[in-house]
C-alpha cells in the first residue's frame, strides 16, 4: 500500500515538479525558464552546445584522419614542411571568429540581466551565516528574516532542504529590482528557474532584476561556499498576482513592523540627534 503512495507520489511529482521550479529526479538540461531572461539564457546555451558539438567532431575527425592518412604504413616518408600561410591565418582566425560569435549575444545577455530600463519595486536580500534577510524599502521598509525549515518540522509535501519558514515574496509580472549584500561573509543568491545567481559580497551591493510570469514558488540555494551551513540557507521565492501580493504586503508590515526591533547601525547620526531632541522635549512637557 505505501510502495503504491510513493509510485503515485513520484508520478505526481514527475509531472508536476515544474510547479515547485525544482530539478527532477534525472533531469538533463535547466529547470523550465520562469523568466524571459532565462529563455535567453537557454536559447544561449542551445546555441554555443551546437558551436561546441561542431568544434568537437570536427577535432575528432582530424585527429581520425591523421592518424589513418599519416600512419607509418601509408605514410613511410614523412613530409618535412614546417610552415603553411593559409593554414596558420585560418587556424587563428577561425577561432577568433567563432569565439567573438559566442562572445556577442554572452556580453549583451550579461549586461540585461544586471539592469532593467524601468523598475516597479525594489527588494533587497542580505546573506547571513546561515540565513537571508529579505527588506522591501519600497513598502513600508520591513524587512524579516528567511530560515530553512528542519527536517522535523517538515509539513507533508514541503521538500527538505528547499523549505524556507519565511520566503521572499513578489508579484508577477512586474520588474523587481534585486539588490543584493551580505552582512558577514560571502554568499550566492541563486535561483536557476530565474537565471538568477548573484554573489553576495559584504559591503558592496550587487544588482539585478527579475520578471516572473506565472504565480508560483521558485526555489535555489546559496551557491557560493560560506561555511558549515551553507547548505542549509535556502532561497524560496513566492511568486503572487499583483493584488494578492498588494495584500500580503500590507499584512506583512504589520507583521514585522521594523520599530519593534531597530537596527541601529541603519540609523544615522543626524536621527538619533533628533530623536534624543524628541525625547528631551517629552521631558521637557512632562515636568
Ligand atoms: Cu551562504
Amino acid at each position: 500500500m505505501t510502495d503504491m503512495k510513493s509510485f503515485f507520489t513520484v508520478i505526481f511529482f514527475f509531472f508536476t515538479s515544474n510547479l515547485y521550479a525544482v530539478a527532477k529526479d534525472w533531469q538533463l538540461s535547466f529547470q523550465n525558464p520562469a523568466t524571459d531572461l532565462m529563455q535567453k539564457v537557454v536559447s544561449l546555451h542551445d546555441m554555443i552546445l551546437i558551436v561546441m558539438t561542431v568544434v568537437t567532431l570536427f577535432v575528432l575527425f582530424l585527429l581520425f584522419y591523421v592518424s589513418f592518412r599519416f600512419s607509418a604504413k601509408r605514410n613511410p616518408t614523412p613530409s618535412t614542411t614546417t610552415h603553411n600561410t593559409v593554414i596558420e591565418v585560418l587556424w587563428t582566425a577561425i577561432p577568433i571568429v567563432i569565439l567573438v560569435v559566442i562572445a556577442i549575444p554572452s556580453f549583451k545577455l550579461l549586461y540585461e540581466q544586471e539592469k532593467s530600463d524601468s523598475y516597479d519595486m525594489t527588494v533587497k536580500v542580505i546573506g547571513h551565516q546561515w540565513y537571508w534577510e529579505y527588506e522591501y524599502p519600497d513598502h513600508g521598509d520591513f524587512y524579516f528574516e528567511s530560515y530553512m525549515v528542519q527536517d522535523e518540522d517538515l509539513q507533508e509535501g514541503d521538500l527538505r532542504l528547499l523549505t524556507v519558514d519565511n520566503p521572499l515574496v513578489i508579484p508577477a509580472n512586474k520588474n523587481v529590482q534585486i539588490l543584493i549584500s551580505a552582512g558577514d561573509v560571502l554568499h550566492s543568491w541563486a535561483v536557476p528557474s530565474m537565471g538568477i545567481k548573484t554573489d553576495a559580497v559584504p559591503g558592496r551591493l550587487n544588482e539585478t532584476w527579475v520578471n516572473v510570469k506565472e504565480p508560483g514558488t521558485y526555489r535555489g540555494q546559496c551557491s557560493e561556499i560560506c561555511g558549515s551551513g551553507h547548505g542549509f540557507m535556502p532561497v524560496v521565492v513566492k511568486v503572487l498576482p499583483e493584488n494578492e501580493f498588494m495584500a500580503w504586503a500590507n499584512e506583512a508590515k504589520n507583521n514585522y513592523a521594523i520599530n519593534e526591533d531597530i537596527k541601529m547601525d541603519e540609523i544615522s547620526d543626524d536621527e538619533i540627534i533628533v530623536s534624543e531632541n524628541k525625547i528631551l522635549k517629552l521631558e521637557e512637557n512632562k515636568l
